[in-house]
């Protein structure tokens, strides 16, 4: 008999099914599924398949991927196939550290534009606030919070923020991403300390994380909802179309069919009404630099 279950990890050759057992389904992939498409990921942490259970000591059959709700999705360079990193979520939480390693707004961007696209909440989250002052604290926080989003200041050592983690993960499917070394496993271990869960350290020499989470990986959190917690990220390239990702700067939104050409990038072309906008301050110039730089790696 065919079950519905939720993949909750995935390895090179086991996909790892969650039918709401005490142990999650090893399951194969069928090789028709995708029509004999050699590309890999395309099942994805947090998919819901149809998995053939006939014969429970052994590994299982996924028989068919369900449609997706969301997605956050990137791909490696400019020609290389979409990844998605986790499917069906809810919110996305981009954590970044003040410091060690040092705060990229371009990276937040991305991840924001990345949510956005794929239909997903979009959270900042501020970790290691015991590093910094409150006025470099206080200087990120009002920029994103300016644009309307939700942000969350926390440190693991203070228990900063985590009541307020807590209440935000309630419920919901939430996934953790950003840079390496941010803290995105630290947060997952401070609520629940008995999970095996791996945290490694900030390279004194290089200041950048270990890469500790080698993949995306799935946990059912005891109040509802569930985390997907995954291996940080240098680089990230939205899946986005050029011509799309202005409406996914939000505070653009106002100007867009405003400039003098149809088509207007925002870029070189005269009469724009975004950077009108930048010229009058009205769109920061982190942000607006943030949307250059995008755009011009698609
Ligand atoms: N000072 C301070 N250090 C923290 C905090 N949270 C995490 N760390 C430290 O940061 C380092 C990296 O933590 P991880 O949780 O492994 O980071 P990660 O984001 O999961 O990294 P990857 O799995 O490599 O992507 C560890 O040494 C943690 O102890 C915090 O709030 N304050
Ligand atoms: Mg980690
Ligand atoms: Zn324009």
């Amino acid at each position: 008999m065919p079950q519905i279950g939720t993949v909750i990890r995935r390895t090179k050759n086991f996909y790892y099914v969650d039918i709401g057992e005490s142990e999650p389904r090893l399951c194969h992939i069928r090789a028709n599924l995708f029509h004999g498409n050699p590309k890999t990921n395309l099942v994805a942490v947090g998919d819901q398949v149809e998995i053939d259970t006939a014969d429970a000591g052994k590994a299982g059959w996924i028989l068919k991927m369900l449609p997706r709700r969301t997605m956050l999705s990137r791909r490696q360079s400019t020609d290389s196939p979409e990844q998605v990193l986790a499917s069906n979520a809810d919110k996305v939480l981009v954590v970044a550290s003040l410091r060690s390693p040092p705060f990229r707004n371009g990276l937040v961007d991305r991840f924001f534009v990345a949510g956005s696209c794929g239909g997903l909440e979009n959270v900042l989250i501020l970790s290691k606030a015991d590093l910094s002052t409150e006025e470099e604290i206080a200087s990120i926080k009002n920029l994103y919070l300016s644009l309307g989003y939700n942000i969350l200041v926390t440190s693991v050592p203070e228990s900063r923020g985590m009541d307020s983690l807590r209440e935000l993960l309630h419920h919901h499917t939430s996934v953790l991403c950003g840079h390496s070394g941010v803290g995105k496993s630290s947060l997952i271990k401070a609520l629940y300390p008995h999970w095996k869960i791996r945290i490694g350290d900030v390279s004194s020499k290089s200041g950048k994380g270990r890469h500790i989470t080698r993949m995306a990986e799935m946990y059912r959190l005891p109040s509802g909802g569930f985390i997907v917690d995954t291996p940080g990220i240098r680089e990230f390239q939205p899946t986005v179309a050029p011509d799309e990702l202005d409406t996914h700067f939000v505070e653009f939104v106002p100007y867009l069919g405003k400039c003098r050409f149809k088509g207007c990038t925002h870029r070189h072309e005269p009469q724009c009404a975004i950077k009108e906008a930048y010229a009058s301050e009205k769109i920061t110039e982190k942000r607006y630099k943030s949307y250059l730089s995008i755009y011009e790696s698609l």
